[in-house]
This record gives C-alpha cells, structure tokens and sequence, in this order.
C-alpha cells in the first residue's frame, strides 16, 4: 500500500472545493479551525461571528454539548445498522418526534442524507403515488424560476438557477416552471411578507391548461427561496398555489430545506404561512448541520397509497445507505430535544421584529436597492458594478471577513441567517459591520 499520505504536505490542490472560486480560495484561503454557540475561529486565531449559521443550518449555534454528546455516544453503542430490511430504535424515535412537531396533517417520513436527495425523493414518492393510485398519466412536475432544490439531476431540473443548470444536458423531461415572484419596483424595501404578486400564481392555471391538469404530478416551491437571494411569497401566493393543485389533484411539495427547523420563527414554513402542503422536503437544521441528514415528511394518504399487495414485497423501491444512520438519529433527537429545551423556533419568532428593524436601518447606506427579511432570515440587495456582476457583493464578503463576520452572498446580494440563539447585541453588530463595509467598498 501506498504511503503517500505521509509525504504529502498539507497542500490545497487534491480538494476540488464545491461551489467555490477555487483558485482564488487557494491563493488566499479563509481556514475555521474551531466553533462555540455563535462564533468560529479562524486559523489565524480570530473569532468570526456567524452571521449565516454555517450555510444555513446550525440553528441552534455551534457545538452544543447535548449534540456532540449524543453523537459521541451513539458512535460507541451503535454505528451502523443496515437501512434494508433492518431497523434500530432511534430511527423510528426521531421519525416520531418530527411527527410531533411537524403541521398536524403530516403522518410518516422517509429519511435521506441531504436536501438534494430530500428533493429527489419527494419527486419520486410524488410521481409513484400517482402510478400507485392508478393516476400513471401525471408525469410532469412543475417548479418554478430562481428555485434551488440541490444539486442532483432532479432537484436541477425543476430549480431555476440557470448556472446550476446550463452545464448539464437535457435534464429531466416533463418539467415546466412557474415565474418567480421578485417584483422590484412594486415590493422594494417591504419589511416581512410583501404585498404584490400574489397574481403570479395564476401562472399556475395556465401551465396547467397548457399540458392539461391530468398530466401534472406535482408542484414544487421554497416557502420562501433561499438561495436565490430571499423571495419572500406574496401575500396569499402560496395559499393561491395551494387552491390551484387542490382544484386538479395536483400535489404540493414545499421545499422547507432552509425553511424548516424555525428559521421564520415557527417549526416550519407550512406553519407560519398556514399553508398544507402534500409533501415537506427538509434537511440542514434536521441535525443542526453537525451530521448530514435529511427527512421527507409526507401525508397518510401518500403513504397509505402504497401499501397494498402482497405483504413481503418491497412497497416503494427507493433508499439510500445511510437513510435513518444511527449516529444521523442520535443526532437528530439531540437536535430536537435543543430546540426544545430552549425554545428556540419562540426566540426566533420574537427576536424577528428587532431583526427587520436592525436590517432596514441600512437602507439609504451606498449601493443598497432592496432589503427584505422574514423570520431570522435577511438579505440586502446591492447595485451591481456595471459589467462586473457579484464583484461588489464578494467584495463585502472578503471584508466582512476581515471584520470577524461571516456573510453569504449570491449574486449581488448578501443573505443573512444567524443562528437562532443570536442575542440583540450581536444583531447590532451585524448590522454595523455590514454598514462600515458598504461604506467601504467601490
Ligand atoms: N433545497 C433547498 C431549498 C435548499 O436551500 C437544498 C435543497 C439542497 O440541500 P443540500 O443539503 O443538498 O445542499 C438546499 C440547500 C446558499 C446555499 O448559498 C444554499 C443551500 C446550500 C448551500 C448554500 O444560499 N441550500
Ligand atoms: N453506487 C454503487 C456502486 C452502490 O453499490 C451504491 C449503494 O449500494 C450506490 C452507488 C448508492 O450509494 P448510497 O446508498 O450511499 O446513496
């Protein structure tokens, strides 16, 4: 065997970085070497406060002991247990537990490893309940533009990220998309739910008329898109899309991978919005981000469909190795139990207006042309560098950083999710961060 690892130096070339500017990272790298409740320290030893929780998952802040103890442990009781045919208790205690704190309609849950898989799998249950029912004519599946459901072939082919989309192929066939709802000019500045739009999910209606309702298997949205830079829904939008699937025996899937877990101050977006949907895809703060994990929440009546036919036959031929791993569940449960002992989906709720106030005061600030906000979630828009697209916002990026504050961007637009134990002086200091480097930067 090769002993190259012993000789290798600890160089940056053999990791090919995802959705990163890999070379410039390399020439300059940003190292967090460590992690505690809101902060990570960097390698050169200075404390960076979270202003995104990590990529939008560590809602109940870093390495919390209940966490990393029940991890701990659970590596040493149980490791693995196939996820075919076999079972261990705690992947059916976490499924209850979810089921405890999702909407009330919701009845099972099928686990995965991520929101790209929680995606493909709740297009796959969507288009095998219609073939269970009978229904096998409702193919197509409908998203919407500026959507993000991960990274693998479903989840790109209804997602409308056009650079997440245009390197690869034909993607899968049948799929149409719904107009996304970013109205500038008309909802400019709204602090919370805006007020127009709303009519764009008549869109809806003629899609649907266009490839005929009984063709249609599902609709799938982000309550509120994330990673397009914050959408938040019209007023009435979501339950307009809701009525429109009801109408034709469509069903409704929403993408609540940043949503869920009390990043709007409820547990989930369906909650907040009061909005049923058939399908809940989740992931992320599942496991407050410290292991992958993902848990798509369906309906009994999804459910109930397939189970029918001989009783030793495998219901619905879809699973992954690592669906419901032990140390996932432990996890998991520890989560749960955090964000319950702590209150943390409440404290999101009521730190949400000081939130909106902190960020709308950046308005007038050099560059800004929207801020929107809902829940603990914020995102400030700037005025693209002409010709040069995303260089002002990567530009505040690098000296938010140099700053000791962690910011997303995309686009041109700095998106903000704090890890929900945030406390209001650090919200200040969020705020007067991004306010000295707007002042900054060209
Ligand atoms: N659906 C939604 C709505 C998401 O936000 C995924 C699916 C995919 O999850 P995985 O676990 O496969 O990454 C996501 C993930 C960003 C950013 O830049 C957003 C995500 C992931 C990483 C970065 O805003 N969302
Ligand atoms: N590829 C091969 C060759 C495999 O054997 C498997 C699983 O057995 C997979 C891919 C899928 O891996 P996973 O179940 O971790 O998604």
């Amino acid at each position: 065997m090769s002993n190259r690892t012993t000789v290798t130096p600890n160089d940056l070339r053999a990791f090919w970085m995802p959705f990163t500017a890999n070379r410039q990272f390399k020439q300059d790298p940003r190292m967090l070497v460590a992690a505690k409740d809101m902060h990570f320290t960097s390698s050169d030893g200075r404390e960076i406060l979270d202003g995104t929780a990590g990529l939008w998952c560590v809602n109940a802040g870093h390495c919390r002991p209940k966490i990393t103890e029940a991890i701990r442990q659970q590596a040493g009781e149980l490791d693995y247990a196939p996820a075919f045919q076999m079972g261990h208790p705690k992947a059916f205690e976490l499924a209850n537990r979810l089921i405890d704190i999702a909407p009330d309609h919701m009845g099972h849950v099928l686990f995965t490893n991520s929101g790209s898989e929680s995606v493909d799998t709740a297009l796959k249950v969507a288009l095998a309940y219609h073939r269970a029912k009978g229904d096998g004519s409702r193919f197509r599946l409908i998203g919407r533009e500026r959507g993000y459901h991960g990274v693998n072939f479903g989840g790109i082919s209804v997602g409308g990220i056009v650079a997440n989309r245009k390197m690869f192929g034909t993607l899968l066939t049948g799929v149409d998309h719904l107009p996304h709802t970013h109205l500038p000019g008309k909802n400019t500045f709204t602090k919370g739910v805006p007020e127009h739009g709303a009519d764009l999910a008549d869109e809806l209606t003629r899609i649907v008329t266009l490839h005929d309702p009984s063709t249609i298997a599902a609709v799938i949205v982000e309550p509120v898109a994330g990673s397009t830079g914050v959408l938040i829904p019209p007023k009435g939008y979501l339950q307009k899309l809701r009525e429109i699937c009801t109408q034709h025996g469509i069903l409704l899937i929403f993408d609540e991978v940043i949503t869920g877990y009390g990043r709007l101050g409820a547990p989930f977006a369906a909650d907040y919005f009061g909005v049923k949907p058939d399908i809940m895809v989740t992931a992320k703060g599942l496991t407050n981000g410290v292991i992958p994990m993902g848990a798509v929440f369906v309906t009994p009546e999804i459910h109930d469909a397939f189970m029918n036919g001989p009783e030793h036959l495998i219901e619905f031929f879809h699973g992954y190795t690592y669906s419901g791993n032990p140390i996932a569940s432990a996890a998991g449960l520890a989560t749960i139990e955090t964000y319950k002992e702590e209150g943390l989906f409440e404290r999101a709720n009521e730190l949400a207006p000081y939130w909106e106030e902190g960020l709308h005061s950046l308005k007038g600030e050099p560059h800004v042309i929207d801020i929107r906000n809902i829940g603990l979630v914020g995102a400030v828009e700037l005025e693209p560098i002409a010709g040069s697209p995303t260089k002002r916002a990567f530009s505040c990026f690098l000296r938010a950083w140099e700053k000791g504050l962690l910011i997303r961007t995309t686009g041109d637009i700095i998106a903000l999710s704090p890890p929900l134990i945030i406390s209001k002086d650090q919200i200040d200091q969020i705020i007067d961060t991004l306010r000295t480097v707007l002042n900054e930067v060209d």
